[in-house]
């Protein structure tokens, strides 16, 4: 394809995509939901991570969209604990995009001020390139990802409102180098939050939820959508 017309259509399918994304932004901040699109590698521990937090959260109510290509494995997992937890199956696409959260979003009966995380499709690349309406990017990287993940995937760590280091619990087992780790994420995203959390001794979740409700009190009821540049 020619390349002017590669680059005009993709400029429109992300207008598109961002006008989407903002009216299920301002419809959700006007129910006084919090919405957090959680990114990560495939197993690097976001349905878990989602569960720690949730157990965590002392005010909001927790409302969960699995995002994954097929099965609906965590959206049965969240179900069992009682959480409010919605399917997208996406059946080959390796992001989610803002018509597939519209649909969804518009069928959920919000009875509660809270918080909608948004699990997308495993993937470190295309998420990070489409808004879904969210308030908050989170990031999922994980010590057995190696080190070297901001640098190489670059987007996702610049884009990112929180980032959670996940599986400390096996650090003593791997050669993960916390330094390089940080100086890449700095490079990219000066200012970023950046917490340390293991599913399996339970550390760090607490400071998350602590995290997150605070940001959605401070920004409860405010349009703090930001397009897409
Ligand atoms: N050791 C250790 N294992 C973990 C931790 N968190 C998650 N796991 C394990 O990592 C595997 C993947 O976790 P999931 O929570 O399913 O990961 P996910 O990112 O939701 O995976 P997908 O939805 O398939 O992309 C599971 O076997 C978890 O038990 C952790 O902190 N430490
Ligand atoms: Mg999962």
């Amino acid at each position: 394809m020619h390349d002017v017309l590669k680059v005009n259509l993709m400029a429109n399918i992300h207008d598109e995509n961002d006008h989407i994304a903002a009216h299920t932004n301002e419809d959700l901040t006007d129910k006084n939901i919090y919405v957090i699109n959680v990114m990560g590698a495939p197993g690097a521990g976001k349905t878990t991570t989602l569960k720690n937090i949730i157990k965590s959260l002392k005010y909001l109510k927790p409302y969960v969209i699995e995002g994954d290509i097929e099965s609906d494995i965590d959206t049965r997992d969240l179900r069992g604990l009682g959480i409010d937890t919605f399917q997208i199956n996406t059946f080959g696409a390796c992001h989610l995009d803002a018509p597939m959260v519209h649909n969804v979003v518009q069928n959920i009966n919000f009875n509660e001020k809270g918080v909608l995380f948004i699990e997308n499709i495993g993937n470190l690349v295309c998420p990070a390139e489409f808004s879904i309406g969210e308030h908050c990017k989170m990031l999922i990287s994980t010590v057995t990802e190696g080190s070297d993940k901001p640098y190489k995937y670059p987007l996702a760590f610049e884009k990112a409102d929180i980032i959670i280091l996940n599986k400390t619990d096996l650090i003593p087992y791997l050669n993960f180098d916390e330094e390089f780790f940080m100086k890449g994420i700095r490079a990219l995203n000066k200012d970023v939050p950046v917490f340390k959390v293991s599913g399996v001794t339970g550390e760090g979740f607490p400071l998350v939820a602590e995290w997150i409700e605070k940001k959605a009190s401070d920004e409860k009821g405010v349009n703090c959508y930001h397009h897409h540049e």
